[in-house]
């Protein structure tokens, strides 16, 4: 089936707007990357950073559970309910619709009373471990903008991990550890999300907050990325310049908050008393009505629209970039290595635009023209690719290189890398200008040997 859905325009406060305070509109938005203003020189794009709209990403991931089998009603069992162990007779029936809770009903959309929940087998092997691995994936880099809200219509787990992947499950990192007890369950001293601080926001904790000691009542289980996003924009999100400033400039916060899946490692079912009670065994089980996940496709500040289509997250590259997150400068467009956009600074931030490449604008004679030209392309990038330096590209005829973006020639020669005679752009030199005019590269070398730098610089992936 073609499926073909946009999420586009709107920034964080969107997203966060439902439990905050109203913004100041200082933050920027980012919903926009380019837009047409007029100049002197004419009409001309104008090139912002800019992002796709934060959204429910339930919508766009595919589950896994393993053990493939674990989830009940095949064979049909019954099951007790949690709260009176003595009330055994619920039944859990694969085959028929009323009686089956299969894992999409952990991201259907609900609001009825009963909730529809996904559950597991009961542990009817005890004393084997009871456990159920729950994997979200998005074959997609997106980045997390709210908490992950996981609902239990069981018990809270006593052992659960939550777990990331950054590299589309090949590899997992914890995110976070959750038990009765963390000492006993994972030789960690229990914390809390607030314990934390700008300087440990990156830590990985083990919460007994979420257990079911704790608020019995509660059947919910948070991953707090507000509370994080709070060490640096403030406990009401309101300073969002200054957490866009530290996502900007640190890679491994942007990366923290940054995944491709997101794995649930239930351990340990919900016990409720010290002992497991042998005798009741269909009391113990897992069961989840709701998961969400709220974040946006990575696009690196260069794309405001993500599609899904076949079943896949793209987003639509814009600013001459490419690629599923535009992780790279479109063919032709290699001038400067690429670099993703910048929020800084508020509220439109820096695009970091690819610009065309040099083999791509023309031949070297029309150099002059043409460098100013790229200049003028609104640049801002400290890694812009060199027009001399110290190795390679060696200004000619005494020249000497000024801040690797020109050579300053003598007076009698002209060019990129002070290579040409000004006489002979002039057209007036002569047998008895009594300057002999030196030995000159090629323009194939000079442009081989500009490229060739641009090449050497490059700190990101190129497409040649
Ligand atoms: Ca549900």
């Amino acid at each position: 089936m073609y499926l073909s859905r946009f999420l586009s325009i709107h920034a964080l406060w969107v997203t966060v707007s439902s439990v905050m305070q109203p913004y100041p509109l200082v933050w920027g938005h980012y919903d926009v990357c380019k837009t047409q203003i007029y100049t002197e020189e004419g009409k001309v794009w104008d090139y912002m950073a800019c992002q796709p709209e934060s959204t429910d990403m339930t919508k766009y991931l595919k589950v896994k559970l393993d053990p493939p089998d674990i989830t009940c009603g095949d064979p049909p069992e019954t099951f007790c309910a949690m709260g009176n162990p003595y009330m055994c007779n619920n039944e859990c029936d694969a085959s028929t619709p009323e009686l089956a809770h299969p894992p999409e009903l952990m991201f259907d959309f609900e609001g009825r009373h009963p909730s529809t929940f996904w559950q597991s087998a009961t542990w009817k092997e005890y004393p084997k471990p009871l456990q159920v691995n729950i994997t979200l994936s998005w074959s997609k880099t997106i980045e997390l903008t709210d908490n992950i809200v996981i609902t239990f219509e069981s018990g809270r787990p006593d052992q659960m991990i939550l777990e990331k992947s950054l590299d589309y499950g090949r590899t997992w990192q914890p995110y976070q550890y959750y038990a009765t007890d963390c000492l006993d369950a994972f030789h960690m001293d229990p914390k809390s999300v607030k314990d934390l601080s700008q300087h440990t926001v990156l830590e990985i904790i083990c919460t007994e907050e979420y257990s079911t000691g704790y608020m019995t009542n509660s059947k919910i289980i948070h991953f707090e990325i507000k509370d994080r996003f709070a060490f640096f924009a403030g406990p009401w999100l309101r300073n969002m310049a200054s957490l866009y400033g530290q996502l900007d400039t640190t890679k491994k916060l942007r990366d923290f908050f940054t995944v491709t899946d997101l794995r649930i490692r239930l351990l340990r079912p919900a016990v409720g008393e010290i002992f497991v009670d042998e005798l009741h065994l269909a009391r113990y089980f897992y069961a989840i009505s709701d998961i969400k996940v709220h974040g946006r496709c990575k696009c690196n500040l260069h794309a405001t629209v993500c599609v899904y289509d076949n079943s896949k997250l793209t987003c639509e590259c814009e600013h001459n970039t490419t690629g599923p997150d535009c992780g790279k400068c479109k063919k032709n467009y290699q001038g400067r290595p690429w670099s993703p956009g910048s929020y800084l600074p508020i509220p439109k931030g820096t695009a970091n635009t690819c610009i065309p490449s040099i083999s791509s604008i023309g031949n070297p004679p029309k150099f002059n023209r043409i460098w100013p030209n790229i200049s003028s392309l609104e640049v801002s990038n400290p890694k812009q690719a060199n027009v001399c330096d110290n190795e390679l590209l060696h200004c000619q005829n005494g020249g000497t290189c000024h801040n690797n973006v020109r050579c300053l020639c003598p007076a009698a020669y002209t060019g990129i890398l002070c290579e040409k005679l000004r006489c002979e752009e002039a057209g007036s030199c002569g047998s008895d200008s009594g300057q002999e005019a030196p030995p000159r590269g090629s323009p194939a070398l000079l442009l081989l040997l500009l490229l060739l730098a641009a090449l050497l610089g490059t700190a990101g992936p190129l497409e040649i």
